[in-house]
């Protein structure tokens, strides 16, 4: 396969200006009509072919404004149908066979439980008919869906409804008009035996919108969480953005089999179940969380995305980085700010960290690849919205607000460029961002080493900071970046932020400073007394930043920093530098101490009042296993499992009667409600009982039995039976498991976390538990919740994933080369934690590196070669 590039971008010649589609359904075997209103593009050479794309398709008929053509007329290949000559604007009518029931790839039409649905993004249209399918073709839809009236009562497309009946065969259809120009991957078709909630929302300027949630009959009872979420999301973005939704009816669709979480087809969102359903029994909160940042996400794309779209592929950021920055905002102002932030950053410094640092690592903006559906990354969403929050820090949120109403209204309708949004922001504000365009053209995370010193005899404070990007692939040479780092002095005396004193200004006490070259030294004056820099609040800057902080300036932080975020960091720090000395001492056979500072700092987190309980949880909760392999140079699995089990069981022990303080009083018999108080509590509550667990004392035990067996709500349940089941009690864990296997076998998004439950356990038996599993009814290699929940799963679990033996890594590079067959952008997701060898030691290096070479050996869809040959590179 071969690389496309972004420099070799072309305008199209031929435009689509108007496509009318008529699916007539069947499983093996549905007809495609597509009637094409196209016309050459006024610059474009006359002599130009007309080249569309199509793949999977059996091709019946093909004419031009109404003449057949013959085969002499064009050539097909696997992947394009060429005609050479056309004229300047005609009708093009195609006629294709596909067949949705084989489609285990789930891009393009496929069934799912029986129910037809499609996928699009990002070249899945191709699968459905010939096609420019670039999102810089956008044209008006008219799309008639025949169907099976007993087995596909429903039948959905995007925009309105216009007509509808039965024909002479019996079988019925629908007819639906977009009046919005869209690029065919934001298409969407759904039939099948489908039941709607209907509720409605008006806009702000007092238009009525019908919003409808389709489900299976059987998840009725799960929709009210995503459909209080939606009309949340609509009037957020009118009163944050002044966007209003467009069109009179708005539907989501809720289907098992999905790639993604979901897909924001306009005015037909299709998402995976995971990301929509939810009931007390069978969510946690997390999981109502995520159903709610995600049905915002996908509405906020109808401007962000939809409206004003991307000119190509490499341009995905665009929509996805400002879209991903807007649902963070929404669910900030929903729930707890901090905690968001927290959460957003704790998983963006370890997952998004790590591909910046490994073999695809790759700019937020790409300049080539091979298959685009690889590039649906942390990389592109989360650093993507890191950088459009940088804008809006830089800006001002009010400057930020023209810019994006300037963007909207100057692109309506339109396929931009990352410039386009950019060169808005600069517009509206007058900064120069062209050091700030690196950004999105430079790879890897920069790294800042900051030095400070305070100056006695002259109150000042020197602040050096020193950045530097790692070479990435293709990428050896790095250029400064432009890095704002929001900061604040802390006097040691005063346990206040001081006025922060720069070049003769007095800029506040919470300010930015901008780096901007290698190294730069900034002199704060009238600095009073000596201060613990805060440096980079609110995580302002993708970036690591290392400053030599002793533990008394992290306790002191702990405490006092004005910056919630910073306060936790601090914590996160304190508690790095005691494992460290842990991983070294297991390492060497020594025996393990553990850091008083460390237990201190907690028990004055526990016994503090703090109102917060969402934060106090968070900062309670100790680093990940992986967050602290990040932070090694070569990651020794059983070593950092070992430190970090050890600080866990010895903060317990020194702190047990705080803990079981905490957990009673955070114990509550309310009905559930996903309320941000109700979350904080359970959140807390959880984090205590974690603690106690870990001791797994018949007390602690006890406590989770009856938590479980309480059986008040799904977030409770679950962490309880996953204490238990993480513990060595098998006695009570086995029956625990077996009885809540039973009880919801009938329920797949429940089952995905009973997988879950069992390959995350740190006990050796996992490997022989995923192999039995896979061979369970509820499992199947054809359902991607299913294959995360079970083998992604597994992969995350460190030390079981890891072992010496290899078999880890056998299973998941099994499960690749069958996925490869099946479901090629699973398969290419799946692989990541084998493409991070270079970060272990020299032996698991050598057996995850033939795992890769083993896959390399099997004939490979474009997707896995292109992961697998960039990290055997
Ligand atoms: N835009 C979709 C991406 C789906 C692409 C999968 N190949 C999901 C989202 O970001 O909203
Ligand atoms: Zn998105």
């Amino acid at each position: 396969p071969q690389p496309v590039y972004l420099s070799d971008y072309q305008p199209p010649a031929y435009h689509v200006i108007h496509t009318e589609l008529t699916f007539d359904l069947d499983p093996t075997e549905t007809r495609v009509k597509a009637r094409l209103t196209m016309q050459r593009h006024p610059s474009a050479d006359a002599a130009a072919p007309l080249v569309l794309d199509g793949e999977h398709l059996s091709l019946r008929a093909l004419a031009i404004d109404g003449q057949a053509l013959s085969d002499a007329d064009y050539q097909l290949t696997d992947e394009t149908l060429t005609i050479t000559r056309v004229p300047a604007a005609f009708t093009l009518e195609s006629d294709v066979a596909i067949s949705p029931s084989s489609n285990t790839a789930l891009e393009g039409l496929y069934q799912s439980n029986g129910m037809y649905c499609t996928q699009c993004e990002a070249e899945g249209f191709r699968r459905i008919t010939y096609y420019p399918d670039r999102p810089d073709v956008m044209a008006t839809f008219k799309v008639t869906v025949i169907g099976d009236a007993q087995k596909e009562p429903v039948l959905l497309a995007n925009g309105n409804p216009v007509e509808q009946g039965t024909r002479e065969d019996g079988r019925h259809f629908v007819t639906w008009e977009d009046p919005h120009p869209k690029p065919c991957y934001l298409f969407a078709l759904v039939a099948g035996d489908l039941q709607k909630v209907e509720d409605h929302f008006t806009t702000m300027s007092g238009r009525d919108v019908t919003l409808q949630l389709w489900v299976e009959k059987e998840n009725l009872d799960k929709t009210d969480h995503a459909m209080a979420s939606l009309k949340r999301a609509m009037r957020w973005d009118e009163e944050t953005y002044g966007r209003e939704y467009d069109l009179d009816l708005f539907m989501i669709v809720a289907v098992n089999d999905f790639n993604m979480g979901a897909m924001e087809n306009k005015g037909l969102n299709i998402f995976n179940s995971a990301a929509v359903l939810t009931h007390p029994k069978t969510a946690t909160d997390a999981a109502f969380q995520n159903v709610e940042g995600i049905v915002a996400h996908e509405y906020f794309h109808n401007w962000s995305g939809n409206r004003v779209t991307c000119r190509d592929w490499f341009q995905l950021s665009l929509k996805e980085g400002f879209t991903v920055f807007r649902d963070q905002c929404f669910s900030a102002d929903t729930n707890s700010a901090p905690v968001k932030r927290i959460q957003d950053v704790s998983f963006f410094r370890t997952a998004q960290f790590a591909e910046d640092a490994g073999p695809t690592a790759h700019p937020i903006r790409p300049d080539h690849y091979i298959e685009i559906t690889n590039f649906y990354t942390l990389t592109i969403y989360e650093k993507g919205a890191e950088v459009v929050r940088m804008l809006r820090n830089l800006l001002g949120w009010e400057a930020f607000r023209r810019g994006s109403d300037l963007y909207f209204e100057r692109f309506d309708g339109q396929a931009v460029t990352i410039e386009d949004f950019v060169g808005c922001m600069a517009e509206v504000s007058d900064i120069d961002l062209s050091q700030f365009m690196r950004w999105y053209s430079q790879a890897g995370t920069p790294e800042i080493d900051a030095h400070g010193e305070y100056d006695y005899a002259n109150a000042e404070y020197h602040l050096t900071l020193r950045q530097r990007t790692p070479a990435t692939p293709g990428q050896p040479d790095k250029q400064p970046l432009h890095i704002p780092v929001r900061m604040g002095l802390v006097g040691t005396k005063s346990g206040q932020d001081l006025t922060l004193t720069l070049d003769g200004n007095k800029i506040g006490k919470d300010a930015v400073i901008h780096l901007t070259d290698d190294e730069q030294t900034f002199i704060f004056t009238e600095v009073a007394e000596a201060p613990v820099p805060s440096l980079l609040r609110d995580f302002s800057a993708p970036v690591k930043l290392h400053f030599p902080y002793s533990r008394e300036d992290l306790a002191f932080l702990l405490t006092h920093d004005s910056d919630g975020f910073n306060r936790w960091d601090a914590g996160q720090r304190l508690a790095l530098l005691a494992l460290d000395d842990l991983i070294a001492a297991h390492r060497n056979g020594v025996e393990k101490v553990m850091d008083n500072r460390v237990i201190e700092a907690f028990r004055l987190l526990l016994t503090s009042s703090m109102d917060d309980k969402a934060v106090l949880a968070e900062m309670l909760t100790l680093p990940s296993e992986a967050y602290i392999a990040e932070q090694q140079p070569i990651v020794d699995v059983d070593a950092i499992h070992a430190a970090r089990e050890f600080v866990r069981q010895s903060l317990a022990l020194a702190l047990r009667d705080e803990f079981l303080a905490v957990y009673k009083a955070n114990v509550s018999d309310a009905p559930y409600a996903p309320t941000p108080e109700q979350m904080a509590q359970r959140s807390l509550k959880n984090v205590a009982l974690a603690y106690l667990m870990s001791i797994e004392d018949d007390e602690s035990v006890a406590l989770c039995e009856a938590q479980f067996a309480t059986d008040h709500n799904m977030t409770d349940v679950r962490h309880a039976l996953t204490l238990l089941v993480h513990s060595d009690r098998d006695d009570v864990s086995a029956p625990a498991l077996k009885a809540f296997g039973e009880a919801w076998a009938h329920d797949p998004l429940v089952m995905d976390q009973w997988f879950t439950i069992q390959v995350t356990r740190p006990q050796p038996d996992v490997l022989e538990r995923v192999e039995y599993l896979m061979q369970h009814p509820a499992f199947s290699m054809k359902n991607p919740n299913k294959v995360r929940a079970l083998i992604g799963a597994f992969a995350q679990n460190r030390i079981n994933f890891h072992r010496l033996d290899g078999k880890g890594y056998a299973l998941l590079a099994d499960a690749v080369i069958e996925l490869n067959r099946l479901n090629p952008e699973i398969a290419a997701r799946l692989i990541t934690p084998l493409t991070r060898w270079q970060r272990f030691d020299e032996t698991r290096q050598q057996l995850m590196r033939a795992e890769l070479e083993r896959i390399k050996r099997e004939p490979l869809s474009s997707n896995v070669f292109e992961v697998v040959e960039k990290a055997l590179a």
